[in-house]
């Protein structure tokens, strides 16, 4: 609850009591928090004290408004762990959620030269580029484009559809590529236009983009994949050991 004769100003008490709300579950994800006149007559403060507290909140991301609605709790993000090499489809499966992709190119091309010095081969070397759509329970968290080098999975587009199949998943079983390790970038800027149609966010969400070199057991790159997550929606966390 919240005390007058504090030092904290009331609108941050508000927030605070929100957060609380949210945290707990007490506002669970996707439902609508009480309204403004309903808060401030809870808490006998104007308007604009609560409105102060959930404008915040809003910039947080924890809250969001639907115009004519009311403030909605904002989905918690996927979190996923820094620490193993895993495949977009095995991330969903580890939080139960059903992963699905729309293919949106597939063929045998020239590496451009970006794509050929990632993968040691030279310019022009024949890659299989897989662009996809990533989908959590039904909803578009990324675009990625994965490129292969085609001499190590021949005939992949032909009997495969990874609209539904696992790309990790057929490179294993079917062409003995063991991944061991990946080299991975992560940055944060804003989304092109193509993204914010695909993903369909407004011109405020950003875009994590990521660039992963995937390497064999002899140590050799086979994978060099550009993905472009939500940033409202996914996060990365990652157990850090002192060196002392
Ligand atoms: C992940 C990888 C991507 C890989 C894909 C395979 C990142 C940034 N990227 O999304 O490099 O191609 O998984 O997914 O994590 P799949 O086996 O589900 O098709």
């Amino acid at each position: 609850m919240i005390t007058r004769d504090s030092a904290v100003p009331l609108y941050i008490q508000i927030k605070e009591f929100i957060r609380q709300n949210i945290l707990s579950g007490a506002y669970s994800e996707n439902t609508r928090i009480p309204s403004e006149r309903q808060l401030s007559e809870q808490f006998e403060v104007s308007r604009l004290t609560v409105t102060k507290a959930i404008t915040e909140l809003v910039t947080e991301g924890l809250l969001h408004t639907r115009v004519g609605k009311g403030t909605f709790v904002t989905p918690g993000k996927i979190n996923q762990e820094l620490r193993t090499l895993t495949s977009f489809t095995e991330e969903m499966q580890r939080r139960g959620q059903a992963a699905a992709s729309r293919v949106l190119y597939a063929s045998i091309d020239p590496a451009e030269e970006e794509v050929a010095r990632a993968l040691a081969l030279v310019p022009g070397a024949k890659v299989m580029v897989l662009k996809r759509l990533r989908l959590s329970d039904g909803q578009a968290i990324a675009l990625e484009i994965s490129h292969i080098i085609d001499a190590l999975c021949p005939n992949i587009l032909d009997n495969h559809d990874f609209s539904c199949e696992s790309l990790y998943q057929v490179l294993r079983e079917e062409y003995g590529l063991n991944m061991t390790h990946a080299q991975q970038t992560i940055e944060a800027r804003r989304a092109t236009v193509t993204e914010l149609e695909l993903l369909k966010i407004d011109s405020h969400t950003p875009i994590l983009s990521m660039t992963r070199i995937t390497f064999n057991e002899q140590d050799a790159p086979f994978e060099y994949a550009r993905s472009a997550y939500r940033g409202d929606r996914y996060k990365f966390n990652a157990v850090l050991h002192s060196v002392g």
